[in-house]
């Protein structure tokens, strides 16, 4: 079921034109049609009241690099969604809290939020203290900015909300909810350049192959990703079969 009201993203930004063509393909466009979600995107420097339209400055104490003025941040953000603002502001920062799927099921649940993607070095801390609500950082790399950290949240969070995925079991299958990696997947020709089809996935036996594809996840999540099997929601035979490979592997 689709929701009567769409959930709201408000961005702020001093790149309001790197959005447009991730919102008009994909997921997001179709959420945005269905009526799901609605996005709008703000340019900070429409809210500068110099004539420079000036958005940063040096940092106070020297060092390198520019901190994003806090006036125009203020604005904004106040213009659109009020003073106090109301709904939660997001910074999106490498000092935030990891974005993780868990973060993204926790923010579905808003009706409203905003994302204030910084720039340069950072916002002024002012901004940080009196106008945002929660930081997040989309893992332990070096981005330019805030903006693809924004786009990544809106579209982790899109995909969650009722009626966007045809299925509505789809998001609770996917290997993150499931807390393990997904299963090879095959689709035609059974045969490509000699290499086959595995035949337990040919052979209709859908008991089979439910077993072949948990074993196949499983043994994924060990190799690649052992850390995720500590959450993993797991019988005592599948711990056991995992403790054999571990036996064995030594
Ligand atoms: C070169 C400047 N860095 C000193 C080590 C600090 C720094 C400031 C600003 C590094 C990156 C950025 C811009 N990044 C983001 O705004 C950002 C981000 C990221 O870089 N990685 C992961 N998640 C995010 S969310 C926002």
């Amino acid at each position: 079921m689709t929701s009567p009201f769409p959930m709201r993203f408000d961005i702020f930004t001093l790149f309001p034109e790197v959005f447009q063509p991730y919102l008009v393909v994909s997921i997001l466009a179709r959420a945005r049609r269905q009526g799901a979600v609605e996005v709008q995107v703000h340019n900070i420097r429409d809210w500068t009241t110099d004539r420079h339209h000036v958005v940063d400055d040096e940092p106070y104490g020297g060092g390198g690099g520019m901190v994003m003025k806090p006036e125009p941040i203020f604005a904004a953000v106040e213009g659109v969604l009020g003073r106090p603002p109301r709904a939660p502001v997001i910074l999106l920062t490498p000092q935030g809290r990891p974005f993780t799927q868990a973060v993204a099921r926790e923010l579905a649940r808003l009706p409203h939020i905003a994302l204030l993607c910084g720039r340069y070095e950072g916002v002024d801390e002012r901004v940080r203290q009196h106008l945002v609500t929660d930081e997040i950082s989309i893992g332990d790399y070096v981005l330019t900015g805030g903006e693809l950290a924004a786009l990544v949240v809106l579209d982790a969070v899109t995909r969650l909300l009722p009626g966007v995925l045809g299925d509505p079991d789809a998001p609770a299958k996917d290997s993150h909810a499931a807390g393990l990696l997904e299963h090879p997947h095959y689709t035609r020709p059974p045969v490509f350049r000699g290499w086959e089809v595995p035949e337990v996935l040919r052979s209709g036996d859908h008991g089979r192959i439910a077993r072949w594809r948990r074993e196949q996840s499983l043994r994924r999540t060990w190799e690649r990703r052992p850390d995720l099997l500590a959450q993993a929601d797991l019988t005592p035979e599948e711990r056991a079969l995992i403790a054999r490979w571990q036996t064995k592997e030594r």
